[in-house]
């Protein structure tokens, strides 16, 4: 099925490369983008060559996105002059598919590139578990905790591609270090560090899609997550057994609440409603930071 999805992309990609001949070139960089922060395909440029559109329910075996602010297609195009491909909407567990069809896009675009891609730029909306963390921050992404993984459920178990990546993939070193150093230089540079703070930490990964309780928020900061969500993972993990490097981005749509609820045995229980996550506050906070995340990641995408 992979090579299905490829050669149907190649195809297309084909056909707009001969319409577009001297300006078309095959993406080095996968851009995956996060709960509302689609609006980076608008930093793609609309001419020479124009964008190339394909919606995920035309190519084999690509899985519908079904969840509100993510839309389905992959857009392959130019962002400040650096050939990108852009996955508008992305695929989640917790929709009901297999880790496996979420990385899905992932092997086809490494099979029909023929090993171009050099790098996966991802973003994320993300719960905040380190106190420092507020809502609309940003989190530079230098290692994960993988809680499906670690029980079972890894994008990489069953038969290895021995031609694409080991079997025993070392994950010890998967965010880019110099990737990351141009996060922050260009975060500084674009003079966002006077609205919001860029950090650096530990992304977890809960299969949702329930917002974890005050009791797991705990556990999983306690375990040294500095932000939690729903996505990600599985497709760094992919990508590094591509080759390729990762750079990996959480937006703090909101914090974790690690206190206690209300005790039935206190008398005069104070402060019950604080923080019930909902996915209307994650998109609200996800809109005032995307213009910053997006202006950001084309900042990056320039000097690649
Ligand atoms: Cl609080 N938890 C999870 N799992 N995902 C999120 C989130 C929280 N906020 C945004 N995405």
């Amino acid at each position: 099925l992979i090579q299905q999805a490829s050669d149907y992309l190649t195809t297309v990609v084909a056909k707009h490369k001969a319409n577009f001949s001297d300006s078309f070139e095959y993406p080095r960089t996968l851009i995956i983008c996060g709960s509302g922060l689609g609006g980076i395909s608008t930093k793609l440029s609309t001419i020479n060559p124009p964008p190339l559109i394909i919606p995920y329910s035309d190519i084999p075996g690509f899985k519908r996105s079904t969840v509100p602010g993510h839309s389905g297609t992959l857009v392959f195009g130019k962002m400040k002059g650096s050939p990108v491909v852009l996955m508008n909407g992305r695929l989640h567990t917790y929709e009901g598919n297999s880790v496996l069809e979420t990385v899905f896009p992932i092997r086809a675009l490494h099979n029909m590139t023929n090993n171009q891609i050099e790098q996966l730029i991802v973003t994320n909306a993300a719960g905040g578990l380190n106190p420092k963390f507020k809502a609309c921050d940003l989190m530079c992404i230098n290692d994960h905790i993988n809680l499906p993984g670690l029980a079972g459920l890894h994008p990489l178990k069953g038969p290895n591609f021995d031609e694409e990546g080991p079997r025993f993939l070392p994950l010890s070193d998967a965010y880019d270090l110099q990737l990351r150093k141009l996060m922050f230089k260009k975060f500084k540079e674009l003079g966002m560090d006077q609205r919001r703070s860029l950090f650096e930490g530990v992304y977890t990964f809960a299969s949702g899609p329930t917002f974890e309780t005050r009791a797991e928020s705990r556990m999983i900061r306690n375990l040294g997550g500095d932000t939690v969500g729903m996505s990600t993972v599985p497709e760094v993990i992919v990508a590094r057994h591509c080759g390729w490097k990762v750079l990996a981005l959480s937006l703090v749509t909101n914090c974790c609440v690690v206190d206690p609820p209300a005790s039935a045995l206190d008398e005069n229980p104070t402060a019950l409603e604080a923080g019930i996550a909902s996915h209307k506050e994650v998109l609200e906070n996800g809109k005032i930071a995307s213009a910053d995340v997006e202006t950001l990641i084309a900042a990056i995408v320039e000097e690649l």
